[in-house]
């Protein structure tokens, strides 16, 4: 082998090992995990919130042509949230703006993401999977009060 091909070969290889030390760093040390699909929850047909404590909450979304359920949940500061994510029709998309929940709707199949709300504000969830003509309004948000307003 050539002496640079070589050093590239090197640099790529240390590089690649670098990039993916720090992914499961993340995943094991931090606990930023990926979604997991989970099995041990009955598939629903409705969307509901549940409180299990204060600050502590479920919700079960419902993901159909064209909309969420429930939609627009409000919930105080600090909450931790258990999300359950299904789809009533096709495959539909899940990302909750301004955290790291970024989930797919696979019908049959439910999704789990568990995510903190630390600040006020309103938190917008949008559908980036395509799923026919209405696909562009397929929103809702979760509205998260109290605490010091900024
Ligand atoms: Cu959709």
């Amino acid at each position: 082998m050539d002496r640079a091909e070589k050093g590239a070969f090197i640099t790529a290889v240390l590089f690649l090992s670098f990039f993916f030390a720090l992914i499961v760093y993340a995943a094991k040390g931090l606990n930023i995990d990926v979604p997991t699909c989970i099995t041990d929850v009955k598939p629903y047909t409705q969307g509901q919130v549940i409180q299990h404590a204060p600050n502590r909450y479920e919700i079960h979304y419902l993901a159909k042509m064209w909309y969420f359920e429930p939609a627009d949940v409000e919930l105080p500061v600090g909450s931790t949230v258990d999300i359950y994510l299904t789809s009533g029709d096709v495959i539909h998309g899940f990302q909750i703006d301004g955290t790291n929940v970024n989930l797919m709707a696979v019908p049959g199949a439910i999704s789990y993401a568990r995510v903190k709300f630390e600040k006020p504000g309103v938190y917008h969830i949008v559908c980036h999977e395509y799923c026919g003509i209405g696909h562009q309004d397929m929103t809702t948000k979760i509205v998260v009060k109290g605490g010091e307003q900024k």
